[in-house]
């Protein structure tokens, strides 16, 4: 499986925790992608529409045979079948999967667009982005990375379950 994407994952209608377990599974259940990592799971709070409840948030890696545009049209089928209802801009969901990056590419196409285009902004991707990216990377005393500093909101992102060790499916179970 030659390309590498990821992927963020959300949720804030209970129960949040199996949204998130059944969308990871879900996505490994395709012989065309392996999940090959997992961030920990954040609490965060709602950004955009804040009117609503808090969400939890993760971001995976995933190798794929799949191309970026049945990347997609997988993550939305998924979404579909874990009761995703489209009412309000922004606002609650069952689960959300949307791609972040996909290899190096740069996609701008009317039903995707690729590296996210606010991705950047938040702190609820960049902060479990982070979290893999740096994984694959050996340990360093000082983690810099310049561009969580220029992030706001910070604060509405806490670690709700860590991630521990490289079992990418120990975060899901008991
Ligand atoms: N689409 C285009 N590019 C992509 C991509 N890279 N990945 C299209 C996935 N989908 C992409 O998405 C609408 C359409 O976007 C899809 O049909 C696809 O063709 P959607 O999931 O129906 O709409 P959405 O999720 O409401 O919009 P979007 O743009 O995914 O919303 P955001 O920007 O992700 O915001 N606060 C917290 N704390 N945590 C959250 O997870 N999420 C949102 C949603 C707002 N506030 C949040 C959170
Ligand atoms: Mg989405």
């Amino acid at each position: 499986m030659k390309n590498s994407a990821f992927i963020a994952l959300g949720s804030n209608i209970e129960d949040r925790y199996t949204y998130l377990k059944k969308a990871v599974l879900e996505l490994d259940s395709f012989d065309e992608i392996k999940v090959v990592s997992t961030s920990s799971i954040y609490e965060t709070d709602p950004v955009g529409y804040e009117d609503q409840d808090k969400f939890l948030n993760m971001v995976i890696k995933v190798n794929t045979s799949l191309g970026p545009f049945e990347l997609l049209d997988t993550c939305l089928d998924i979404e579909q079948k874990l009761g995703r209802k489209r009412e309000i801009k922004w606002g609650p969901r069952t689960i959300d999967l949307d791609i972040l990056l996909y290899n190096n590419e740069n996609i701008e196409t009317e039903n995707l667009t690729v590296p996210h285009p606010r991705m950047k902004e938040r702190a609820f991707v960049m902060i479990p982005l982070m979290e893999i990216r740096n994984s694959t990377l050996p340990v360093m005393k000082k983690p810099f990375d310049p561009l969580l500093e220029t992030i706001a909101n910070k604060e509405g992102v806490r670690i709700w379950k860590q991630k521990n060790g490289e079992d990418v499916f120990a975060l899901f179970e008991n």
